[in-house]
């Protein structure tokens, strides 16, 4: 990815702690000096994320926008276009964000567009992937960086981790192991993207 001033714009849901690990590596591995890239906003559409604490205690622009303020899926993601657009990113990068994205969105961010999935796709596509694998007997599970196509938890994937899954795992136990490869993984996966 070419060029200055590569703006990378985090869409989280929840405690945002992929958006932490990403921010901080950005810090340590000096992306701004290495790549011209900084996280510029941290957008939520729950106002109660933790997350948004964080990323303003840490002087990211942060901002809220609640979709169950808006009519229809198209009414909130032309909101939000236009939020993310104000940062004019290079990358947007779903850590968490729990909110399936149209057509029209994904399309307008084509190649820009990335997702964290706690499942190693493609199995397991959509929600509650930890209870599944446990419930199907997989010996291992993991995580997923891949690209944000229009169809669920498709696109191109760039990185992966696995993990056991052990005997007497919950959802819970099972997905705090796998989290914290994620920290390891979406940093990964976004600075080789800035670097290509
Ligand atoms: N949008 C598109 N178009 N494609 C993807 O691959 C997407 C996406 C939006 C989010 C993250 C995803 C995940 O990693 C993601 C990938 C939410 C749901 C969901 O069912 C499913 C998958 C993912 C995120 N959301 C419900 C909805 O009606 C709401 C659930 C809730 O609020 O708890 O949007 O797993
Ligand atoms: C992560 O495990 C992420 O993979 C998952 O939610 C957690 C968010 O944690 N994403 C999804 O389930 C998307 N549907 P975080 O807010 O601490 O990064």
């Amino acid at each position: 990815m070419s060029g200055v001033n590569k703006n990378i714009v985090i869409l989280i849901s929840g405690s945002g702690s992929n958006m932490a690990a990403i921010v901080e590596t950005a810090r340590t591995q000096r992306w701004q000096a290495r790549f011209g890239a900084r996280v510029a906003a941290v957008i939520s559409n729950k106002a109660a994320a933790q997350g948004l604490v964080w990323a303003k205690e840490q002087g990211i622009a942060a901002a809220a926008l609640d979709h169950t303020a808006y009519d229809s899926r198209e009414a909130f993601d032309a909101a939000l276009m236009a939020e993310i657009d104000r940062h004019g990113p290079a990358l947007v990068v779903l850590a968490g964000f729990m909110r399936i994205l149209t057509p029209g969105f994904v399309q307008h961010y084509e190649g820009r567009l990335v997702n964290i999935h706690p499942s190693l796709l493609p199995a397991f596509p959509g929600l509650k992937t930890h209870q599944r694998a446990i419930e199907m007997g997989c010996r291992v599970a993991g995580a997923s960086v891949h690209r944000v196509t229009s169809e669920l938890d498709h696109g191109e994937i760039l990185e992966q981790a696995v993990v056991p899954v052990l005997p007497g795992d919950t959802a819970e136990t099972l997905s705090a192991r796998v989290l914290t490869q994620e920290h390891l993984i979406y940093p990964r996966a976004v600075e080789r993207l800035l670097s290509v």
